[in-house]
């Protein structure tokens, strides 16, 4: 077998040739489905995308620990870098389809189809799927199995007529060259079904054919990449236009002035509030497809449109939001002037069965949350925004409606982009992260936090003032206490406060001698219970203990 293999010049040459054009046909077969697949995607629901449905389930299954260490390593890329780790994974996958499809194109077609099913049954299993969602991954896989076909056998004996690139060994003739000595494999090599005769004009043209064909590919997959961005962005445009055309009501019952003495920096900017989701694409509804469904162990399920709730009565409330998965002293809290409707009043009117002890929210892209029916129904502001800071929500934040419930943590009263809220059971069901190990129930904690001076700050001796926030909402702060090194702790100054539903902003006048200082912050909450300085990670609950900052007097 191995002299008439040996015979064709071609392939006598190109050793190092050969298994590039290979690879790079099934690069090309892989990047053909994909721009294909998110063509589609992009035309229906972008979430059903192959690697955007396979990044959330990863998302989902990933382990806490896991999920924690990239938040932790990779902050707010953490969803690029795994998006890009997928792309590599299926680069690989693709590349090596190439390499062994030359020989067999029915590999080809195998791995585009196995491409095709882990794309397929990731954006079926996904929470909010229909069968709509198949579409993507499977017209993305029907193309990449032509490509994979036909490309990679094009690529045997494509290789230069010329002197062979990188002056790879011209004289190993064959490719069972593979054992020490370049004895014959012991087992026969596969039939060589798929390389094609050499070609009457010799190797040049069969290169050329490769080349053309390979180009064709490539063109195709850069138009269809740049149709499906491009159509990506209208609809894009068009959410957001349809966020632009939104005109909220005044409040029926404005928030009012904030009270003197309140400091710059109280709300948060939309542009700069923190966000934290599992959404590996924002998604970006149009009001007009709005609904809202209430449904689940009421006596008059309902079905409302954005219109609707903007009839009924608008509050406007100041409320601090914050995340469970905060570190002490972290950033993910944020206060905003929240526009929206009281859900306690719509909750009722579809008539509360007995036993019903969680509310169940769902999102459009499947998020579940779930919040204790007690928590809606006791008084506090537990509503359905639809404005954040005097905008309609931005899309980031739930555009156009997201829960929120003043007191307990995002994760336990906030979901965003809603479409659902279901009247339950804790019993029945348990919502997303509770699966997961975090608490059905979440009390935000009591915490604090010192903004300046900034940790490792080199200051100069004399007055320094120390400040920042804290929050306990629901039970408000009484008071902040600041603790220099081990000294006793000293009470610091408190801003005003809208209600007990926010941060409130604390300042204590230090004065500064030379040397290095630790500088300790606790509150003592409205009920007057100290803030815990025992250290707790954020799972499962929420974290505790005292934000410390070291700085150096000089
Ligand atoms: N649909 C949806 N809603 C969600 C989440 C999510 O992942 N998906 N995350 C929750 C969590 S954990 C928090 S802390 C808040 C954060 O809201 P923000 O991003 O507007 O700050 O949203 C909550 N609502
Ligand atoms: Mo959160």
């Amino acid at each position: 077998m191995a002299a008439p293999r040996g015979a064709e010049p071609a392939r006598s040459r190109g050793r190092l040739g050969q298994p590039f054009g290979r690879g790079l046909a099934g690069l090309l077969g892989g990047a053909a489905g994909v721009a294909v697949a998110q063509l589609v995607a992009a035309a229906t629901r972008p979430q059903a995308g192959p690697l955007v449905a396979v990044g959330s389930a990863v998302v989902d299954a990933a382990p806490t620990p896991l999920k924690e260490f990239a938040v932790r390593t990779f902050g707010t890329y953490d969803k690029p870098v795994l998006l890009g780790g997928i792309g590599l994974l299926l680069a690989a996958f693709a590349v090596l389809t190439g390499l062994l499809a030359a020989r067999r194109p029915i590999v080809g077609v195998a791995g585009a189809v196995l491409f095709g099913l882990v794309g397929a049954v990731a954006a079926l299993t996904r929470p909010a799927a229909g069968p709509a969602d198949l579409l993507p991954s499977a017209t993305g896989a029907m193309v990449a199995a032509i490509v994979l076909h036909q490309l990679p056998r094009r690529a045997v004996g494509a290789v230069r007529s010329g002197p062979p690139p990188f002056g790879a060994g011209a004289d190993r003739t064959t490719e069972g060259a593979s054992g020490p000595g370049g004895a014959e494999p012991v087992s026969p090599p596969a039939p060589d079904v798929a390389a094609p005769e050499p070609e009457p004009g010799g190797a040049g043209s069969t290169r050329r054919n490769f080349v053309r064909a390979a180009t064709v590919v490539a063109g195709g997959t850069v138009l269809t990449g740049a149709a499906g961005y491009l159509l990506t962005q209208i609809r894009n445009r068009d959410a957001a236009r349809s966020r632009q055309t939104v005109r909220l009501p005044a409040a029926a019952r404005p928030a009012g002035p904030l009270p003197a003495g309140v400091q710059p920096g109280f709300h948060t900017p939309n542009a700069e509030f923190y966000r934290v989701d599992t959404a590996l694409t924002v998604p970006r509804l149009e009001v007009d497809d709005w609904r809202l469904r209430i449904r689940g162990r009421v006596d008059r399920p309902v079905e409302l449109r954005f219109t609707d709730l903007l009839r009924r009565e608008l509050v406007e409330r100041d409320i601090t939001l914050n995340c469970v998965s905060g570190e002490v002293g972290g950033p993910y809290v944020g206060t905003a002037r929240w526009l929206g409707v009281l859900l306690a009043p719509l909750l009722r009117e579809a008539g509360i069965q007995a036993g019903a002890d969680q509310v169940v929210a769902r999102s459009v892209e499947g998020m579940t949350i779930g919040t204790p029916v007690e928590t809606v129904l006791d008084g506090r502001d537990a509503m359905l925004a639809v404005g954040m800071n005097g905008e309609p929500l931005p899309h980031d934040h739930g555009f156009p409606v997201r829960m929120l419930t003043p007191g307990l943590y995002g994760y336990a009263g906030a979901c965003k982009w809603l479409t659902e809220l279901e009247l339950s059971t804790f019993d029945d069901f348990d919502a997303y992260w509770v699966r997961r190990g975090w608490a059905a129930r979440a009390p935000v904690k009591t915490a604090s936090r010192i903004d300046r001076p900034a940790p490792f700050a080199r200051l100069s001796a004399g007055p320094v003032r120390v400040a920042g926030v804290a929050w306990a909402q629901r039970r408000g702060i009484r008071a902040v206490e600041v603790q220099v090194d081990d000294g006793r702790w000293q009470p610091a100054s408190l801003a005003p406060v809208p209600s007990a539903d926010t941060w409130v902003q604390w300042r204590y006048e230090w004065r500064a001698s030379t040397g290095a200082h630790i500088l300790r912050v606790r509150a003592v909450d409205g009920r007057g219970e100290v803030q815990t300085g025992q250290r707790a990670t954020p799972f499962p609950s929420g974290a505790t203990g005292w934000h410390t900052v070291s700085v150096t007097v000089g």
